[in-house]
């Protein structure tokens, strides 16, 4: 997979798109960042943990509200904020995002998740039993994001010595495509050193179906207590949904975002040029199809189905690939 750099017409094609779609910052009243005294570390009801950047109380937290209209603020904006009360303050501007990471509802409402990323790493574990559809949602997602994904899989030490073949097949899959992909164990602390250096200096969401361990992983890294963290439930070995809202959390020498897991990621509606984009091997076979609108389904001289033919696409992907498609119908 070739590292994707981003020419800035490209930034600046995903940026109206993801005005377009969340339909939140508007870039001519925004503020720039320099002048922001605040990022917000969670939005829960009507309220938001606004972290002061600045001044004697630099650090700590302050309780908000934001002025009616204002866009809706999520974890990771950068903000301007006054004082309110003795202890609460108000929220009077937003800085211009960077990036937002967010998924659709569903009723297909677009919901922002996160702000001001450099990563979005996907954590997956050995139970409950991944999913390579779900991971491929989000590398859609991550890829109309232009960001680098990175991929978890948590829970190694319930590594059964035999019958792993499901998890070994999406590793290698993932592998093969040039994803960094991680081997950890959060209970254990295996493998989270190779993982910190990764995420040395940046902001980094979490995300995944809940159970996985995503809180886990955040109170291991931080070495503390500080994100709650909830059993699997006893019959399907689910994840009890126990993070409920996105929350930033500093570390050693980089920034956690914990977010809620989901069952479905919803991608919202997409051309199918744009989920093949975030499919790195089929945009790259898709190419050499002899017909330009071919749908890589039955079509002579279709590339796609060449190198699935030829072992050089590996099915499952090009399945996912349907099934996304399928579920924008
Ligand atoms: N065996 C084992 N269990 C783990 C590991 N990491 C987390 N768990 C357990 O998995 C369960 C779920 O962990 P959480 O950290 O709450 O998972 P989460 O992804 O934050 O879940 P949500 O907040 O619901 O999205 C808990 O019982 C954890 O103790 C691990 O590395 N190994
Ligand atoms: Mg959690
Ligand atoms: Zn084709």
């Amino acid at each position: 997979m070739s590292k994707r750099r981003l020419s800035e017409q490209q930034k600046t094609r995903i940026a109206e798109k993801q005005k377009q779609e969340f339909g939140e910052v508007d870039n001519n009243t925004a503020i720039v960042e320099e002048k922001c005294n605040g990022r917000v570390i969670s939005h829960f009801g009507q309220q938001l943990d606004v972290e002061i950047l600045l001044g004697e109380n630099a650090h700590s937290i302050i309780r908000c509200h934001q002025r009616a209209n204002l866009p809706s603020l999520v974890t990771g904006d950068l903000v301007l904020w006054e004082q309110d009360t003795d202890e609460t303050g108000v929220i009077v501007a937003q800085a211009v995002r960077k990036n937002v990471f967010g998924r659709a509802d569903a009723q297909g409402q677009l919901k922002a998740v996160a702000a001001n990323l450099d990563f979005v790493l996907i954590v997956f574990a050995v139970v409950p039993e991944p999913y390579l559809n779900l991971v491929d949602r989000y590398l859609v997602a991550i890829s109309q994001l232009g960001l680098e994904p990175l991929l978890v899989l948590n829970k190694v030490d319930l590594l059964a010595a035999e019958s792993n073949t499901g998890i070994d097949n999406m590793l290698s899959i993932y592998r093969k495509l040039g994803y960094p992909v991680f081997e950890v164990s959060a209970l254990q602390g295996t493998g989270l050193a190779e993982l910190e250096d990764q995420l040395k200096s940046r902001t980094t969401v979490l995300v995944g179906q809940s159970g996985v361990g995503k809180s886990s992983l955040i109170n291991r890294l931080g070495l503390d207590q500080l994100a709650e963290v909830g059993d699997l439930s006893d019959s399907k070995y689910k994840g009890t949904h126990t993070t409920t809202t996105a929350r930033l959390f500093h570390l050693r020498n980089f920034d956690l975002i914990d977010s809620p897991g989901i069952r479905e990621f919803g991608l919202g509606k997409m051309e199918p040029a744009e989920v093949l984009n975030g499919f790195v091997e089929l945009d790259e076979f898709s190419t050499r199809c002899k017909f330009r609108d071919c749908s890589h389904n039955a079509e002579p001289g279709c590339a796609i189905q060449a190198a699935i033919d030829h072992g050089e696409i590996h099915g499952e992907r090009f399945e996912s690939y349907q099934r996304i498609l399928g579920s924008m119908e």
